[in-house]
């Protein structure tokens, strides 16, 4: 499988909230997210046993497998390793990369949180390979998190950082031509996504919400 990272191939990085859900299984949500054509897929799931998380994580993999599309398990290396997930999401407080990568070897994926021009070169350095760049926006989907970082990092990282990046953090469909407009090419969505009734339809409208940009820009 080509090893996908998020960018202009996967502008759409989907991330799991059981909480958010409106009733839906996390299964449920993947499978509208493939549906949907969404080739980026973070297995973020905040509340739940170590046990239902994991077999949770390998029938996603074999969803996502299926239809070739990048799987990431946030936090849990034990659990991404355990279903061969395409890679891991750690934050800045979690198992630092260096460490993260003598576990899960060379091939895995490796994203690492990022709030500020400090995180964004250090990551580069520790062999992270992609940053999360956020918060932008308020959001209430993460506890403990920290004040918007603002387009302004956004900016800087859009010039200076020569790595794969994904803007998070109160990203919506009305605000989206705006960071789309700040350089992100590819942005992660939680809230916005899957509490959507309808997840294929909302896809579309954010889709065509960041082309509609790119061809102003
Ligand atoms: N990291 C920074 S903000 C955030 C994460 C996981 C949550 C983003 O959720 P939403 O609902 O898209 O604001
Ligand atoms: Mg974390």
């Amino acid at each position: 499988m080509p090893r996908i990272l998020p960018g202009p191939d996967a502008p759409i990085y989907a991330l799991t909230d059981d909480r958010l859900s409106l009733g839906r299984s996390v299964i449920e949500i993947v499978d509208a997210l493939l549906f949907a054509g969404v080739r980026l897929i973070q297995y973020r799931e905040k509340e739940k046993p170590a046990g239902l998380m994991l077999q949770e994580c390998y029938e996603i993999r074999r969803r996502t497998r299926a239809a070739d599309a990048c799987f990431i398990v946030n936090d849990h290396v034990d659990i991404a390793m355990l279903c061969d997930a395409d890679g891991v999401h750690v934050g800045q407080d979690d198992i630092p990369v260096p460490e993260v990568r003598r576990l899960v070897g060379p091939e895995k994926i490796i994203g690492l949180s990022t709030h500020s021009p400090e995180q964004a070169q250090a990551a580069v350095a520790l062999g992270a390979d992609y940053i999360g760049v956020g918060p932008l926006y308020a959001t209430q989907t993460k506890k403990d998190v920290c004040a918007p970082v603002t387009l302004d990092y956004l900016d800087w990282v859009a010039a200076n950082i020569h790595m794969p990046f994904v803007a998070i953090g109160g990203i919506k469909r009305h605000n989206i031509a705006d960071v789309v407009r700040h350089g992100a090419k590819c942005c992660a969505l939680v809230s916005e996504i899957v509490g959507a009734p309808d997840i294929p339809q909302r896809i579309r409208e954010i889709r065509n919400a960041m082309s509609l940009q790119r061809t102003l820009t």
